[in-house]
């Protein structure tokens, strides 16, 4: 089926106050399947004023309904918007999938993922509230626990559903009222949910989209004074821009800028179920995923197993049309093909190739294809090692024991996952606490899964974090009531 005929909504229009309205300057931004390089339909391009008519829109929504609702009742809208979402799952998986150029199986997972964010946050929506707190004799001091306002959250184009499940579902749970602006390569599923959430009887301006160019919207957005929260997920260098404009007006951000991810592979681990599950954490969305474990850290003694095995894995890896159930689709867009380009140029000239994927023979011409590539030896020091690439390109670095592997480990600006693999118990506890990341993975990798898992870095990874309960307490602000009755 045509990704146009799958939209049941006009992509051109932004969603705002409840409305679907054309964005105020007449300019559109063309929309590519990444599969063939071909144009296939069109997004509205929104200017600054389109963001200010979507915050006053918030700013209305939670001085009325949306503001007014019971904490009950919000899960409730919420819950029916999580049902919608399964009941499309299907189409919004043909989305995804012709947008950014996902295979099928993944674009799949990611509209039941946004679905269990959905059902996840709608249970959790009257589950946090504030405390009482023993004082002096004579007063009464309690925690009120609130919403910020109007939340601004501006999304990559890897997971559009799985970012904005994680991150508006959290914000709409606490009552926020959210203005979204999705990237620019990849709006659809943004725009679908804004179709959902109507359906589903989100009070007017809880949830406005507004599509358009970073420079333009995003950046609109992150300067508005009446935007009291900023949510974040994209590049390092967007990222200190956004923290800079939150800085402006002293809101609060939250950031998720990737990584360079480790996966930690000690001499004692049963190899079989591990390796796998080492390559795919790199190839999940053709390498372009913020918790992708572009570096692979095995121990000395079994360090050529893992490279001959790992290359027997690469060899039977396929890059084929994101309709299609390969293992990797094209990426995103040709500027993010011509970044991992020149990173795989680059290995070439200066490391050793341990092994190749393959580019299906149909695989389009104008498609965004780059076969996944694996490294072998690769000083920790590297800029392949040490940069984040966003395409299927891992490195293997031989370490000696413990303490070589955390130095490398820890050895990067970032600090978003780690995985480890021993079956050691003191080792993987040690491990776990010396580990520079907001989270760790032991014996397995998943970082995607799990809504209920807190999720965010440290360092250059970025700050704050989303998913599980915790992102509740980041799209809230805590008010002490201290009460003198005598
Ligand atoms: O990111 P940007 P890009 C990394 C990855 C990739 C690189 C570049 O390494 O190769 O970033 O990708 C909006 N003010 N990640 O250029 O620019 C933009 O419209 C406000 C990692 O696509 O950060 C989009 O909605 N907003 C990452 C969002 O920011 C602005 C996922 C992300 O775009 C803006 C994506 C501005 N001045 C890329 N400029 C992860 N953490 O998973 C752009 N935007």
């Amino acid at each position: 089926m045509q990704l146009r005929e799958t939209l049941w909504f006009d992509p051109t229009m932004m969603f705002v106050g409840g409305h679907w309205q054309k964005p105020g300057c007449d300019g559109l931004i063309p929309v590519e399947d990444p599969s063939t390089g071909e144009q296939v339909g069109a997004i509205g391009r929104a200017s600054g004023q389109d963001v200010d008519l979507a915050v006053q829109a918030a700013e209305t929504a939670r001085a009325g309904d949306w503001g007014r609702m019971a904490a009950a009742e919000r899960g409730r809208v919420l819950a029916r918007m999580s049902q919608i979402v399964l009941a499309r799952a299907e189409d919004l998986a043909l989305i995804e999938s012709g947008d950014v150029g996902k295979p099928m199986n993944q674009a799949r997972n990611d509209a039941v993922a946004l679905a269990r964010y959905l059902e996840f946050y709608a249970g959790a929506a009257d589950k946090l509230h504030g405390t009482t707190i023993p004082y002096q004799p004579g007063f009464t001091v309690y925690t009120l626990r609130e919403p910020h306002g109007v939340t601004g959250h501006i999304i990559p184009w890897n997971y559009p559903m799985q970012i904005l499940g994680r991150s508006v579902g959290a914000a709409l749970a606490m009552g926020n009222a959210c203005v979204l602006k999705p990237a620019e390569d990849a709006s659809l599923s943004s725009l679908a949910f804004a179709a959902i959430a109507e359906e589903a009887g989100l009070p007017a301006g809880a949830l406005n989209v507004v599509t358009g160019y970073g420079a333009e919207v995003g950046a609109a957005l992150s300067v508005h004074p009446g935007v009291h929260h900023l949510s974040f997920t994209g590049s390092v260098a967007t990222g200190r821009r956004i923290q800079a404009a939150a800085a402006g007006n002293v809101v609060p951000v939250t950031l998720e800028l990737g990584g360079k991810s480790p996966h930690i592979v000690f001499d004692d681990v049963d190899l079989e179920p591990a390796l796998p599950v080492l390559v795919g954490a790199c190839m999940q969305a053709a390498g372009q995923t913020c918790s992708a474990a572009s570096r692979v850290l095995v121990q000395r003694g079994i360090y050529s197993d893992v490279r001959d095995r790992m290359a027997d894995i690469y060899a039977r890896l396929e890059v084929g049309p994101a309709a299609e159930n390969c293992d990797l689709g094209p990426l995103v867009s040709a500027k993010q093909k011509r970044i991992v380009a020149e990173y795989i140029e680059l290995g070439r000239r200066e490391l050793a190739v341990a092994a190749e994927g393959r580019i299906r023979d149909d695989a389009p011409a104008g498609g965004h294809y780059v076969a996944p590539i694996l490294f072998a030896d690769v000083p920790p020091d590297h800029r392949l090692a040490q940069e984040e690439i966003f395409g299927p390109v891992q490195v293997l670095i031989p370490f000696d024991d413990e303490e070589d592997a955390i130095r490398i480990a820890n050895g990067t600006e970032y600090g978003l996952v780690a995985g480890v693999w021993t079956r050691d118990g003191g080792r993987q506890m040690r491990m776990a606490r010396r580990l520079d990341a907001g989270q760790v993975f032991i014996n397995n990798y998943g970082a995607g899964g799990g809504v209920e898992l807190p999720f965010g870095g440290v360092g250059r990874s970025g700050h704050g974090r989303e998913k599980g309960f915790e992102a509740l307490y980041g799209f809230s602000r805590l008010k002490t009531v201290t009460a003198l009755h005598g």
